[in-house]
């Protein structure tokens, strides 16, 4: 009997469409952890100011502080922000063993020969405009493998994420153009996020899709689907980790060092 996790149709549909879903794959227990390091490195940089707050917040009550803390004390929040990328209780889900076992089935390699890149942990706030992406394909930002053929994203949220909450928007199927020749905007402002834009004629809106992702289901995407951050509208935080995995054995591997990565 075979103990690979995706079926032969999970990646028929990975290889159609470009992208996949699959439900139920984080354990609660991680997610509790993650939550609870998260937690734990706010009460770093601010204290909660509800005693009992808890260290598995599913409301909006932690979001609200962190929104606050963010627009008063910036340079703090960016202080909280990195310590969170490298939050080895918060990474750990996206180097647990189902997410990569996950990947190398998709890129059809030894799960003990996988690198991995752009390993990072979104916070994203209400209306905030200054670090979403628009339109662009990951191999654009991260062409560690050639092509992007040998390569995966996983995008894996903390929380269930609602439409309205900026979840990820994707094109169906776009990744079919292979990788295209972006359009580079860099912006004065430091802080907002370098774009490798698709030009928007290539965009079909009848494919746009927005997976809308329980807390335990990961979005496994193709290196070169168009995606892009959608608005969040709501009161809550999009809380999301970004991974993505790379065959190391393939001959379009190269290595970080050698890469001159985009910025
Ligand atoms: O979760 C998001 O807002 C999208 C981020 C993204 O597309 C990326 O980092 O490549």
């Amino acid at each position: 009997m075979s103990n690979k996790i995706l079926s032969l149709d999970d990646i028929n549909n990975y290889n159609t469409d470009g992208y996949l879903v699959k439900n139920n794959i984080l354990d609660q227990n991680e997610l509790k952890v993650a939550k609870k390091g998260l937690f734990r490195n706010y009460c770093k940089y601010n204290s909660p100011k509800e005693e009992n707050i808890s260290e598995n917040f599913v409301d909006t009550t932690f979001d609200k502080q962190i929104i606050d803390f963010r627009k008063k004390y910036p340079k703090n929040f960016g202080n909280f922000y990195d310590t969170c990328q490298t939050s080895a209780s918060i990474l750990n889900l996206a180097t647990n063993i189902k997410v990569r076992k996950i990947a190398s089935e998709v890129i059809k390699c030894d799960i003990d020969t996988m690198s991995w890149s752009g390993l990072l942990f979104r916070m994203d706030v209400p209306t905030d405009n200054r670090n979403i992406l628009d339109w662009h394909q990951d191999q654009n930002h991260l062409p560690i493998s050639k092509n992007g053929l040998s390569a995966v994203v996983i995008t894996i949220p903390l929380q269930d994420t609602s439409k309205n909450m900026g979840s990820v928007n994707l094109v169906k199927r776009s990744h079919a153009y292979g990788t295209i020749e972006p359009i580079r905007e860099k912006s004065k402002d430091i802080n907002k996020s370098l774009q490798l834009k698709i030009p928007e004629k290539l965009i079909n809106k009848e494919n746009i899709i927005v997976p809308e992702l329980k807390s335990s289901d990961i979005l496994v995407m193709n290196m070169n689907l168009f995606h892009k951050s959608g608005f969040n509208s709501s009161n809550k935080v999009r809380y999301s980790l970004i991974i993505r995995y790379h065959s190391s054995e393939n001959d379009s591997f190269s290595t970080f060092k050698r890469v001159e990565l985009i910025s």
